[in-house]
């Protein structure tokens, strides 16, 4: 009998930077359970939580049958599109492969929900802001053109549309968002492609070198990972949300010369810098316009430093 009232979750993506701590966050709720599909190509097993709710399947999202099997065989509530090749720069290494992950596999999803009319109460996918490109335009909104420059930037803002005329041409309740520059507990710092923050962090925890491509004067909009879930489970749960894309975002312009000083002064350790000049292809500057979202409740926004002390004490509660 409990069973039934349980709502399930697919989260592709699950053993990754945000797809661990939404998992996490859903399963405070006892009534949530979470089948994580992850090939662990970026993702970290040890990211799972551990629990008799989640399932985790180690797989890629290009394996048609397997997720066609999946979807029509289980029963979800929520379906929760995280699984990406999450580099822009490996985008441009390998554009094939990263249309293949970014976009043709959730396409494969989308239909096979549409030709075995799969009942579900939310579909969400996860796009980016590197769909604005490089546009001086600030701060960006959501109804700005579009100037996708990556194969990254061009599958997130396809599958985006598909999404969301899937939505419109055969009614499934879906909805997107666009994320900003988003960090905290989780991220692998041991990958090049990771967000800047947590390999600064990492610099310091371990006294090596840490290089800023160009001055340190580029700004990004920064958001604690805490409060990206917290958004991501809102636009699910809430029905009136769907058909839709939101910027997620703190709305803040923040300098990496900034965070540096900021995260100096929360480790006490000093930034071992050197600096190399801009990375091709780089946007010098990037900030939301977060209002959007914020029309709902759920929307929190943590502030840079109440989020980078919480992200500096959960990397020293690990050391
Ligand atoms: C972010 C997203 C990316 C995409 C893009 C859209 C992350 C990790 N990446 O890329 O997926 O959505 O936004 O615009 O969130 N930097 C250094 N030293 C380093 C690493 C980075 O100086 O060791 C600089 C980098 O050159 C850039 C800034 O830090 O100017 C931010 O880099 P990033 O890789 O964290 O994120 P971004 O904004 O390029």
């Amino acid at each position: 009998m409990e069973a039934t009232t349980l709502s399930s979750y697919l989260v592709t993506g699950g053993a990754g930077f945000i797809g661990a701590n939404l998992t996490e966050l859903l399963l405070t709720d006892s009534s949530n359970k979470v089948v994580i599909v992850d090939d662990l190509s970026m993702g970290l097993k040890r990211n799972i939580p551990k629990s008799d709710r989640v399932t985790f399947f180690e797989h890629s999202i290009t394996d048609h049958d397997f997720m066609s099997k999946l979807l029509i065989d289980e029963h979800f509530d929520y379906i929760v599109l995280l699984a990406a090749i999450a580099s822009v720069a490996d985008s441009v290494e390998r554009p094939y492969e990263t249309h293949q992950v970014n976009q043709e596999a959730n396409l494969s999803m989308l239909e096979t929900l549409r030709v075995n009319k799969i009942p579900f109460k939310k579909l969400y996918f996860a796009s980016s802001a590197a769909v604005y490109g490089d546009s001086p335009e600030l701060p960006k909104k959501e109804t700005m053109a579009v100037k996708p420059l990556t194969q990254y930037a061009v599958d997130k803002f396809a599958t985006e549309r598909e999404v969301l005329n899937y939505g419109r041409l055969y009614n499934m309740p879906v909805v997107c968002t666009r994320f900003f520059n988003v960090y905290g507990p989780k991220q692998n710092p041991k990958s090049p492609y990771s967000g800047v923050l947590s390999i600064m962090m990492d610099s310091l925890k371990d006294g090596k070198p840490f290089t800023f491509f160009g001055d340190g004067e580029q700004t990004r909009d920064f958001i604690y990972v805490g409060d990206v879930v917290k958004a991501i489970r809102g636009l699910v749960e809430t029905p009136d949300a769907r058909d839709d894309v939101f910027n997620v975002a703190n709305g803040q312009q923040t300098t990496l010369n900034q965070v540096a000083a900021a995260l100096e002064n929360l480790t006490g350790k000093k930034l071992d810098a050197t600096h190399k000049a801009p990375r091709l292809g780089d946007i010098r500057d990037s900030y939301a316009d977060a209002s959007k979202i914020d029309h709902f409740d759920f929307m929190q926004h943590t502030s840079l430093s109440e989020g980078l002390a919480k992200y500096v004490a959960s990397v020293q509660d690990k050391a």
